[in-house]
Protein backbone atom coordinates (compact mmCIF):
# COMPACT_ATOMS: atom_id res chain seq x y z
CA UNK A 1 0.00 0.00 0.00
CA UNK A 2 1.04 3.50 -1.01
CA UNK A 3 0.53 6.10 1.64
CA UNK A 4 -2.43 6.51 2.97
CA UNK A 5 -4.43 6.23 -0.57
CA UNK A 6 -6.69 3.21 -0.07
CA UNK A 7 -9.32 3.45 -3.04
CA UNK A 8 -9.51 5.14 -6.66
CA UNK A 9 -12.80 6.05 -7.61
CA UNK A 10 -13.56 6.70 -11.76
CA UNK A 11 -15.97 8.24 -13.85
CA UNK A 12 -16.69 6.10 -17.01
CA UNK A 13 -17.13 8.57 -19.95
CA UNK A 14 -14.32 10.19 -20.76
CA UNK A 15 -11.79 9.16 -18.00
CA UNK A 16 -11.85 5.09 -18.84
CA UNK A 17 -12.40 5.92 -22.39
CA UNK A 18 -13.77 8.37 -25.13
CA UNK A 19 -17.30 6.45 -24.74
CA UNK A 20 -19.11 10.23 -25.28
CA UNK A 21 -18.96 9.60 -28.88
CA UNK A 22 -20.35 6.35 -29.05
CA UNK A 23 -23.21 7.64 -26.72
CA UNK A 24 -23.93 10.29 -29.65
CA UNK A 25 -24.09 8.24 -32.44
CA UNK A 26 -26.38 5.86 -30.34
CA UNK A 27 -28.36 8.86 -29.45
CA UNK A 28 -28.50 10.23 -33.19
CA UNK A 29 -29.96 6.95 -34.57
CA UNK A 30 -32.09 6.27 -31.52
CA UNK A 31 -34.20 10.04 -33.07
CA UNK A 32 -33.85 8.51 -36.55
CA UNK A 33 -35.12 5.14 -35.55
CA UNK A 34 -38.25 6.92 -33.69
CA UNK A 35 -38.56 9.62 -36.76
CA UNK A 36 -37.45 12.74 -34.69
CA UNK A 37 -36.05 15.44 -36.81
CA UNK A 38 -33.35 15.71 -34.43
CA UNK A 39 -29.08 15.47 -34.81
CA UNK A 40 -27.06 16.29 -32.09
CA UNK A 41 -23.44 17.00 -34.00
CA UNK A 42 -20.00 17.26 -31.66
CA UNK A 43 -20.34 21.25 -31.18
CA UNK A 44 -24.11 21.14 -29.76
CA UNK A 45 -23.25 17.68 -28.10
CA UNK A 46 -19.94 19.56 -25.88
CA UNK A 47 -23.49 22.02 -24.71
CA UNK A 48 -25.20 19.37 -24.17
CA UNK A 49 -23.28 17.83 -21.82
CA UNK A 50 -23.87 20.32 -19.38
CA UNK A 51 -26.69 17.98 -18.42
CA UNK A 52 -25.81 14.98 -17.07
CA UNK A 53 -27.46 11.64 -17.75
CA UNK A 54 -28.82 10.30 -20.68
CA UNK A 55 -32.68 11.05 -19.88
CA UNK A 56 -32.11 14.12 -18.18
CA UNK A 57 -29.96 15.94 -21.83
CA UNK A 58 -33.46 14.38 -23.57
CA UNK A 59 -35.51 16.21 -21.64
CA UNK A 60 -33.49 19.23 -21.45
CA UNK A 61 -33.01 19.50 -25.04
CA UNK A 62 -36.36 19.70 -25.64
CA UNK A 63 -37.30 22.42 -23.63
CA UNK A 64 -35.49 24.71 -26.44
CA UNK A 65 -36.31 22.99 -29.52
CA UNK A 66 -38.57 24.85 -31.90
CA UNK A 67 -40.32 22.04 -33.49
CA UNK A 68 -39.69 18.78 -31.70
CA UNK A 69 -42.79 17.41 -30.82
CA UNK A 70 -43.43 17.44 -26.58
CA UNK A 71 -42.92 14.17 -25.23
CA UNK A 72 -44.06 12.79 -22.25
CA UNK A 73 -41.22 10.78 -19.28
CA UNK A 74 -42.41 8.11 -20.65
CA UNK A 75 -41.76 8.49 -24.27
CA UNK A 76 -38.85 10.02 -23.30
CA UNK A 77 -37.42 6.74 -20.94
CA UNK A 78 -38.28 4.66 -24.40
CA UNK A 79 -36.28 6.60 -26.46
CA UNK A 80 -33.50 6.25 -24.26
CA UNK A 81 -33.53 2.45 -23.60
CA UNK A 82 -33.45 1.93 -27.28
CA UNK A 83 -30.73 4.62 -27.23
CA UNK A 84 -28.80 2.33 -24.98
CA UNK A 85 -29.24 -0.85 -26.84
CA UNK A 86 -27.73 1.27 -29.70
CA UNK A 87 -25.29 2.33 -27.51
CA UNK A 88 -24.28 -1.41 -26.99
CA UNK A 89 -24.67 -2.44 -30.63
CA UNK A 90 -21.81 0.17 -31.72
CA UNK A 91 -19.82 -0.78 -28.40
CA UNK A 92 -19.40 -4.11 -29.90
CA UNK A 93 -17.07 -2.61 -32.65
CA UNK A 94 -14.70 -1.79 -30.15
CA UNK A 95 -13.39 0.70 -28.00
CA UNK A 96 -9.78 1.86 -26.70
CA UNK A 97 -9.61 2.62 -23.24
CA UNK A 98 -7.62 6.12 -22.74
CA UNK A 99 -3.50 5.97 -22.32
CA UNK A 100 -2.64 4.28 -18.72
CA UNK A 101 -6.07 3.44 -17.65
CA UNK A 102 -5.25 -0.41 -17.88
CA UNK A 103 -1.46 0.32 -16.11
CA UNK A 104 -2.61 2.00 -13.54
CA UNK A 105 -6.24 -0.12 -12.94
CA UNK A 106 -3.62 -2.76 -12.45
CA UNK A 107 -0.99 -1.20 -10.65
CA UNK A 108 -3.59 -0.51 -8.11
CA UNK A 109 -4.94 -3.42 -7.79
CA UNK A 110 -1.87 -5.31 -7.29
CA UNK A 111 -0.93 -2.81 -4.52
CA UNK A 112 -4.41 -3.66 -2.60
CA UNK A 113 -6.24 -0.39 -3.41
CA UNK A 114 -10.01 -0.72 -3.79
CA UNK A 115 -11.37 0.29 -7.17
CA UNK A 116 -14.65 1.89 -7.40
CA UNK A 117 -16.48 3.08 -10.62
CA UNK A 118 -18.92 6.22 -9.96
CA UNK A 119 -20.26 6.71 -13.33
CA UNK A 120 -23.88 8.86 -14.09
CA UNK A 121 -24.34 6.53 -17.21
CA UNK A 122 -26.90 3.87 -17.23
CA UNK A 123 -25.89 0.61 -14.92
CA UNK A 124 -26.60 -1.61 -18.38
CA UNK A 125 -24.44 0.10 -20.23
CA UNK A 126 -21.54 -0.16 -17.43
CA UNK A 127 -21.60 -3.75 -17.83
CA UNK A 128 -21.82 -3.61 -21.97
CA UNK A 129 -18.87 -1.26 -21.44
CA UNK A 130 -16.25 -3.81 -19.01
CA UNK A 131 -16.97 -6.82 -20.85
CA UNK A 132 -15.97 -5.33 -24.08
CA UNK A 133 -12.98 -3.91 -22.94
CA UNK A 134 -11.82 -7.00 -20.13
CA UNK A 135 -12.36 -5.12 -17.22
CA UNK A 136 -15.34 -7.15 -15.82
CA UNK A 137 -14.40 -7.95 -12.13
CA UNK A 138 -11.94 -5.68 -11.64
CA UNK A 139 -14.00 -2.61 -9.82
CA UNK A 140 -14.64 -3.79 -6.11
CA UNK A 141 -17.85 -1.32 -6.47
CA UNK A 142 -20.02 -0.17 -9.35
CA UNK A 143 -22.46 2.73 -8.65
CA UNK A 144 -24.39 3.94 -11.97
CA UNK A 145 -27.17 6.14 -13.01
CA UNK A 146 -30.21 6.36 -10.97
CA UNK A 147 -28.83 5.14 -8.43
CA UNK A 148 -28.76 8.26 -7.01
CA UNK A 149 -31.46 10.68 -6.74
CA UNK A 150 -29.17 13.88 -7.96
CA UNK A 151 -26.50 13.08 -11.05
CA UNK A 152 -23.27 15.15 -11.05
CA UNK A 153 -22.38 17.72 -10.33
CA UNK A 154 -24.32 16.94 -7.27
CA UNK A 155 -22.03 15.01 -4.90
CA UNK A 156 -24.34 11.88 -3.77
CA UNK A 157 -22.74 9.63 -5.82
CA UNK A 158 -19.13 10.32 -4.60
CA UNK A 159 -20.94 10.05 -1.11
CA UNK A 160 -22.30 6.75 -1.81
CA UNK A 161 -19.12 5.57 -2.84
CA UNK A 162 -17.74 6.44 0.34
CA UNK A 163 -19.94 5.01 2.86
CA UNK A 164 -19.73 1.62 0.97
CA UNK A 165 -15.91 1.79 0.91
CA UNK A 166 -16.34 2.99 4.40
CA UNK A 167 -13.57 5.48 3.71
CA UNK A 168 -12.72 8.96 4.40
CA UNK A 169 -12.38 11.63 1.88
CA UNK A 170 -8.85 11.83 2.16
CA UNK A 171 -8.28 8.15 1.61
CA UNK A 172 -9.29 7.88 -1.61
CA UNK A 173 -8.75 10.15 -5.14
CA UNK A 174 -11.26 10.47 -7.46
CA UNK A 175 -10.52 10.33 -11.68
CA UNK A 176 -12.46 12.34 -13.60
CA UNK A 177 -12.71 14.07 -17.16
CA UNK A 178 -15.33 16.71 -16.80
CA UNK A 179 -16.10 20.10 -14.95
CA UNK A 180 -19.16 18.14 -13.62
CA UNK A 181 -17.40 15.49 -12.77
CA UNK A 182 -14.74 17.22 -10.63
CA UNK A 183 -17.10 19.16 -8.91
CA UNK A 184 -19.22 16.06 -7.37
CA UNK A 185 -15.60 14.95 -6.09
CA UNK A 186 -14.52 18.03 -5.20
CA UNK A 187 -17.89 18.60 -3.18
CA UNK A 188 -17.68 15.06 -1.53
CA UNK A 189 -14.39 16.72 0.32
CA UNK A 190 -12.34 14.39 -2.61
CA UNK A 191 -8.94 15.31 -4.00
CA UNK A 192 -9.15 14.84 -7.95
CA UNK A 193 -7.06 14.44 -10.48
CA UNK A 194 -8.49 15.25 -14.02
CA UNK A 195 -7.59 13.90 -17.40
CA UNK A 196 -9.63 16.28 -19.36
CA UNK A 197 -10.78 14.41 -23.23
CA UNK A 198 -12.55 14.99 -26.07
CA UNK A 199 -15.60 16.71 -24.75
CA UNK A 200 -13.91 18.68 -21.55
CA UNK A 201 -10.68 19.93 -22.58
CA UNK A 202 -12.10 23.70 -22.99
CA UNK A 203 -13.16 24.01 -19.49
CA UNK A 204 -11.38 25.08 -16.50
CA UNK A 205 -10.82 22.65 -13.46
CA UNK A 206 -9.30 24.93 -10.54
CA UNK A 207 -10.91 22.64 -7.95
CA UNK A 208 -8.43 19.96 -9.39
CA UNK A 209 -5.70 18.77 -7.27
CA UNK A 210 -3.77 17.59 -10.62
CA UNK A 211 -5.12 17.98 -14.38
CA UNK A 212 -3.49 15.68 -16.58
CA UNK A 213 -3.73 15.55 -20.99
CA UNK A 214 -3.74 11.71 -19.93
CA UNK A 215 -2.44 9.39 -17.02
CA UNK A 216 0.31 8.06 -19.69
CA UNK A 217 2.39 4.99 -20.59
CA UNK A 218 5.94 4.19 -20.95
CA UNK A 219 7.57 6.12 -24.13
CA UNK A 220 3.89 7.96 -23.88
CA UNK A 221 4.00 10.08 -20.93
CA UNK A 222 1.04 12.51 -19.94
CA UNK A 223 1.75 16.35 -19.68
CA UNK A 224 0.74 17.50 -16.12
CA UNK A 225 -1.17 20.78 -16.99
CA UNK A 226 -2.02 21.39 -13.13
CA UNK A 227 -0.37 20.39 -10.06
CA UNK A 228 2.34 18.37 -8.57
CA UNK A 229 5.28 18.22 -11.15
CA UNK A 230 3.10 21.11 -13.17
CA UNK A 231 5.11 21.04 -16.70
CA UNK A 232 6.24 17.78 -16.81
CA UNK A 233 5.54 14.81 -18.79
CA UNK A 234 5.29 11.55 -16.85
CA UNK A 235 3.82 8.38 -16.43
CA UNK A 236 1.51 9.00 -13.84
CA UNK A 237 2.24 5.84 -10.95
CA UNK A 238 0.83 4.87 -7.72
CA UNK A 239 3.49 7.32 -6.38
CA UNK A 240 2.05 10.28 -8.26
CA UNK A 241 -1.01 9.64 -7.19
CA UNK A 242 0.28 9.77 -3.42
CA UNK A 243 1.56 13.18 -4.28
CA UNK A 244 -1.66 14.49 -5.90
CA UNK A 245 -3.20 13.45 -2.82
CA UNK A 246 0.10 14.84 -0.60
CA UNK A 247 -1.08 17.88 -2.13
CA UNK A 248 -4.85 18.24 -1.26
CA UNK A 249 -4.03 17.32 2.72
CA UNK A 250 -1.74 20.05 3.15
C1 LIG B 1 -21.65 10.74 -18.36
C2 LIG B 1 -22.96 11.12 -18.83
C3 LIG B 1 -23.83 10.10 -19.36
C4 LIG B 1 -23.69 9.69 -20.79
C5 LIG B 1 -24.96 8.99 -21.24
O1 LIG B 1 -21.20 11.64 -17.35
O2 LIG B 1 -23.37 12.23 -18.70
O3 LIG B 1 -25.09 10.64 -19.25
O4 LIG B 1 -23.49 10.84 -21.60
O5 LIG B 1 -25.33 7.99 -20.36
P1 LIG B 1 -20.01 11.20 -16.38
P2 LIG B 1 -26.87 7.49 -20.24
O6 LIG B 1 -18.86 10.78 -17.24
O7 LIG B 1 -19.70 12.45 -15.61
O8 LIG B 1 -20.53 10.10 -15.47
O9 LIG B 1 -27.55 7.75 -21.52
O10 LIG B 1 -26.75 6.02 -19.90
O11 LIG B 1 -27.50 8.25 -19.10
MG1 LIG C 1 -16.99 11.75 -17.51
Amino acid sequence: MVGKLRALLWDLDGTLAETEEVHRAAFNRAFAEMGLPVFWDQDLYRSLLETTGGKERIARFLQDCQGCPPLSPEEIARLHRRKNELFAELLAQGVDLRPGVFRLLWEAKGAGLRLALATTTSPENVHVFLARTGLEGVFDLILAGDVVPRKKPDPAIYLLALKRLELRPGEALALEDSRNGLLAAFRAGLPVLVTPGLYTAHQGFPEAQAVLTHLGEPGRPGQVLQGPRQGQALVADLAYLEEVRGWWST
